[in-house]
């Protein structure tokens, strides 16, 4: 196993044990909704934000704790969005992770409010005193995170990704898509750990232009998955875009020039690093691992 594979497993098994902690069944018939969101929450996935967020943190010296619970709160909004995309209103999608879809395991109502309270748990966790000693840095958490996953961000590239069904779009507009739905909170996770270290503003710049980057060559190679890759590996049904004429980079420009658009942007990622003197291997190792991945 690669050194970055390990260290993702790794990292991975530190916010499971963070994630189990904070979503503990209560006690009561509301105990339905905690299980749904256990069950999208720790149910796989690369972890590749909570990921970011630790090896931005490392950067700055940040406590382990608080790294955590920022990557733990991160990750709910991500499986959140990941249940109201699967939903029969939005993507209707049987199968993530490998998994039935949370609202094909419990019910439409429940994945709904799974993905409610995830999202809410989220801000919950990151208000806490015990995310961070710092109510600045709490409130920039709670602002910055809300941005990215709001109207200006996640659902704002997922309304325009909704109308594109109906639309034309060009690179243009599906680069901006894409930096508001995918980019937006992979851009969060980079800058988390500035944040969380009270970074200066170059530091701070140089993990957003990294994290802008890394976003959208993700997205590409999601792109490419869509079209190369098997159920098995994604562990989600594959072939979507295409079934249903959705404009994408590799519609657009073709497998092999968003291949190498993928590649350009992740070594334009790292370069953005080099303002840093020391501990950017995982970050670097990251951009190369978001471009070859298999799932
Ligand atoms: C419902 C508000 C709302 C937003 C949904 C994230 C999203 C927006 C939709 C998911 C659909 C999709 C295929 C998005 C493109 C890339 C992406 C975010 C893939 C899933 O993330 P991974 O690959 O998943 O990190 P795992 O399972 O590894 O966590």
């Amino acid at each position: 196993m690669t050194d970055l594979k390990l260290a993702l497993q790794e990292q991975a098994e530190d916010v499971d044990k963070v994630l189990d902690d904070l979503l503990l069944e209560p006690e009561g018939p509301e105990a339905q909704v905690v299980k749904a969101m256990r069950y999208s929450a720790l149910g796989g996935g690369k972890r590749v934000r909570p990921f970011l967020v630790m090896a931005s943190s490392r950067l700055f010296g940040v406590s382990e704790t608080s790294a955590l619970r920022v990557a733990a709160a991160l990750e709910m909004v991500h499986c959140y969005s990941l249940i109201h995309d699967d939903l029969p209103a939005m993507d209707d999608d049987d199968l993530r992770r490998g998994r039935p879809t949370c609202h094909i395991e419990y019910d439409e109502a429940t994945a709904i409010l799974a993905g409610d309270a995830l999202l809410t748990l989220a801000f919950e966790v990151l208000a806490d005193e015990e995310t961070h000693p710092s109510p600045s840095v709490r409130c920039a958490l709670v602002r910055e995170l809300a941005k990215a996953s709001g109207m200006n961000g996640m659902v704002g590239g997922q309304m325009i990704d909704l109308m594109a069904e109906t639309r034309e779009l060009g690179i243009p507009e599906i680069t901006r898509l894409q930096r508001l739905k995918t980019g937006a909170l992979i851009v969060f996770a980079c800058k988390a750990g500035a944040i969380l270290g009270k970074a200066e503003e170059i530091k701070m710049q140089a993990l957003r232009n990294y994290g802008h980057d890394l976003g959208l060559a993700f997205q590409i190679a999601d792109d490419l998955l869509d079209v190369e890759a098997s159920e098995e590996e994604t562990g989600k049904k594959v072939g979507k875009d295409a079934e249903r004429g959705k404009a994408t980079f590799v519609s657009l420009l073709g497998v092999e020039r968003a291949r190498e658009q993928a590649h350009m942007l992740s070594e334009q990622a790292n370069r953005h690093l080099d303002v840093f003197d020391r501990d950017t291997e995982l970050l670097r190792a990251m951009a190369q691992y978001v471009v070859n991945r298999r799932n």
